[in-house]
Order: structure tokens, then sequence, then C-alpha cells
């Protein structure tokens, strides 16, 4: 087969540079490992950006987001005793939206459906060749089992954390960054009305807890444990115990309220970068090039700002010849990760205690600093609601 771009990856990154891509006249082709089913599945994010959704919009994929979504003028923080909120409007003009990964997903593949687009799930054995040459391809076995090469004037290496394309850039060409936390989350969906309405950010000697949502029906929740937790070990009693402790503390009047939880699981904290994004013909984008803990709710909406960046800059090389966009996606794109990352390294490195009673004295500070300054408090609205995308 051969075409201008080929995708490796059907995840948000994946799905959306299609649809980028299909706008601007490119053609691609995804290929994906996972079952179409498991990656519609996958419960992962839930907060979309101020310029994810005005993104969406701009493209008519946000008519679903806008019915089932639920737009919030911003967050709580808290310490035992005290919740106090950052009203992101007020502060810069500017909201987020609660919306789940999963529908993104679905609304992603609903819209790629209508349009004809080529995806072809449950593949395996997924390599990159000629990468510095103007003709790479993808060679990979299909389901149903036959060996495929895919050529492209492109490779587009959407395909998360683990997949092959990060490792296809030699060594000698590439520099990677990271940082492992010393805590993990415990995320819980439960089948219960959210007892907040609007995300809790909640600092506790504990631990740190988050209190979200997906619907008026579902809560989705965080605490934080030892990295190597095992979630067998956490019972369901245990989990809402830790939580009403970790939220409520001090906060009069104010309970939550449990439910069955349906899905429980432990997601290791890391910070990682890999510079630069491309390499010859291939182009990385979102998880594949850079991860960050989700404290800052970053992670979706960077991959969402990068195939933003990385669609015009294809559309220009591979249908007009014209290479300025792409010799510069990297250092573009690199520019939001780098802020991304550190105001996830931020949000993160401030809310977790780690025992250490200096820095649980410094991280009091900085949430009482941010909770009663209008600069602090600007500073975290800017970041968590999201810089413009061509910022
Ligand atoms: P993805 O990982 O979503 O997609 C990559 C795709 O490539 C996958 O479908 C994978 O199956 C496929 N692939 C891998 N190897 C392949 C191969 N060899 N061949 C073909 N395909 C291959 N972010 C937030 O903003 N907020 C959150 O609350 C949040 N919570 C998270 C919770 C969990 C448990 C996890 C794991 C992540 C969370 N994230 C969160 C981050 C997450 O949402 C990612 O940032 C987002 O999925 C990035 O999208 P992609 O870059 O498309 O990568
Ligand atoms: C979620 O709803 O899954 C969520 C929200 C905010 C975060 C992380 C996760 O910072």
């Amino acid at each position: 087969m051969r075409t201008q771009v080929a995708i490796i990856g059907a995840g948000p990154a994946g799905l959306l540079l299609s649809h980028l891509l299909a706008s601007d006249g490119v053609d691609s082709v995804v290929i994906e490992t996972r079952s179409r089913a498991y990656v519609e599945a996958r419960i992962r994010a839930g907060i979309l950006e101020h310029s994810t959704v005005e993104l969406l919009d701009s493209l008519r994929l946000g008519h679903t987001l806008r019915r089932e979504g639920h737009e919030h003028r911003g967050i709580y923080l808290q310490e035992p005793g005290t919740r106090h909120h950052i009203d992101f409007v007020d502060l810069v003009g500017r909201s987020v939206w609660v919306y789940g990964q999963t529908q993104l997903q679905r609304d992603l593949g609903q819209a790629r459906d209508a349009a004809g687009q080529q995806i072809e799930y449950g593949v395996s054995h997924t390599q990159l060749h000629d990468l510095t040459t103007d003709s790479p391809c993808v060679t990979y076995e299909s389901e149903d089992g036959r060996d495929q090469r895919l050529d492209a004037d492109a490779i587009a290496g959407c395909d998360g954390s683990f997949g092959p394309s990060r490792a296809a850039v030699p060594g000698s060409a590439h520099q990677t960054w990271e940082r492992v936390y010393p805590y993990a989350w415990l995320g819980i969906l439960a089948d219960v009305a959210p007892s907040t309405d609007e995300l809790i950010y909640a600092w506790h000697p504990d631990g740190f807890a988050l209190h979200s949502m997906r619907s008026p029906t579902v809560s989705r929740l965080y605490l934080q444990v030892p990295p190597e937790t095992d979630v067998e070990t956490w019972s369901d009693d245990r989990i809402w115990t830790a939580l009403s402790e970790r939220l409520g503390a001090g906060i009069d009047g104010w309970t939550l309220h449990a439910g069955p939880i349906t899905d429980k699981s432990v997601l290791p904290m890391r910070s990682f970068l890999q510079a630069p994004m491309r390499f010859g013909r291939l182009f990385l984008a979102g998880d594949a090039a850079h991860i960050v803990p989700p404290t800052g709710a970053k992670g979706l909406n960077l991959a969402v700002a990068d195939v933003a960046l990385l669609a015009p800059a294809l559309e220009a090389l591979v249908r007009k010849g014209k290479p300025a966009l792409a010799d510069g996606y990297s250092e573009a794109a690199l520019r939001r990760v780098w802020r991304c990352t550190h105001f996830s390294w931020w949000m993160t490195t401030m809310l977790h205690p780690t025992g250490d009673p200096f820095d649980e004295q410094l991280q009091l500070s900085q949430l009482r600093w941010v909770c009663s300054s209008a600069a602090g408090a600007t500073g975290l609205a800017e970041n968590y609601a999201g810089l413009p995308l061509r910022s």
C-alpha cells in the first residue's frame, strides 16, 4: 500500500491527526495494535483544556462534548480545614471541560468512519524503515496474519509511551529526560453522583486525593499510594475511608458519597521527554514523545496540541514540498511540552506529601500562596486552562 502519511497508533493523537490531515487534503492510513473496542474502552483522561475544545469545535467535532460534557469554571485546592476555589474564568477568561477520553476516542472514531478513513486495528510486528530517506515505510502483520508494507512520504509516531516509534530514533540522534515520582495514583470509577460541582485537589498528610467525575452519576477519584502498590490490597471500604478522610478533613458540612466501584487501577507517576520530536521523515506526537504526571491534566491535551502543529507541517511537506514548518515542528512543539511538563511537575510536587517535614511545609506554603495571591492563582489558572495553541 502507499499513502502520504502513515500514522502509527489510533489513540487521540493518531485519530485527530488523520482528521486534521484529511481536512487539509492529505491522505493517511492509521495502524493500531489493539482492537477498536479496547482502545475505546481505556479509562484515561478526563479534562479538556480550553484550546482543545476550541479546536474540536472548529473541526465540528464538539457536538457530543457540548451535549454530554460539563464546562467547569475552575477547581478547588484544599488542605485540611480549608477548601479554596480557583476560578479560571475570572482570572484568565478560559474554562475547561470534563469529558472522558473514552468519549472523545469514540467521537473521533465515528468521525473517521464517516470520512472513510482507513484504520487497521489488531496489527502486530510494526516496524519503521528508511526514515532518513524521502520514502520511508512501515511493515507490520495485519490482523489476518498477512505481512504488509505501507509506503509513505512521512510517518507519524502516535503510538504512545510503549510503541516502536520513539525507539526507532537512534540513540545518537536524541536526548531524553525522565523523573520518576516516589508515589502513584490509585484511581477508581464509581457509580455515584459526584460530591462536588468542580474538581477537588486535596493536600493531606496521609497523601493527596483528587475528586473528579465523568457524568452526574459517575465519579472518578484518585488517591496517592506508594509506587509499587498492588491494587488488590485496597478494598473498596479502605478506598472510600481514605478518600473521605483526605477530601473531607476539617471541611465542615461536607461528606463524600460512596458507591459501587466499577474500575480500580494503579497509575505510576513519571515525567518523560524525548527530543527532538522528529527524525528524518518520522515525526513523534503525544505520549510517543512525552509523558506527564496526570496532576495537571495535560497528557491528552498535549497530544492534541502536538498534532495541531504537526498537521499543517506535514501538509506543507508532502503536498507542497515545503519543509520549513516540518523543520520547525519539534522546536515549536517542545516549547509547549516543556511548559506543560513544568506545570505538571509543579502541581505534582506541591500536592503530594513525601513524609519529609521540610518539603511538607514548603508544599503548604506554596498552596497557601496560590490560594491567597491573585498572581499565584492566575499562574495556575493560565497553565491549567491551557495556553492558546498558537502561543
Ligand atoms: P495513546 O497511548 O493514547 O495511544 C497510542 C496508541 O498507539 C495506543 O492505542 C496503542 O495501542 C497504539 N500502539 C502502541 N504500539 C503500537 C504498535 N506497535 N503498532 C500500532 N499501534 C501501537 N492524561 C490527562 O490529560 N489526564 C488524565 O487524567 C490522564 N489519565 C491517564 C490515566 C492512565 C491510566 C494513562 C495510561 C494515561 C492517562 N493520561 C491522562 C494520559 C493519556 O490520556 C495520554 O496523554 C493520551 O492517551 C495520549 O494520547 P496518544 O499520544 O494518542 O497516546
Ligand atoms: C480525571 O478526571 O481523570 C482527571 C482529572 C484531572 C486530573 C487527572 C485526572 O488532573
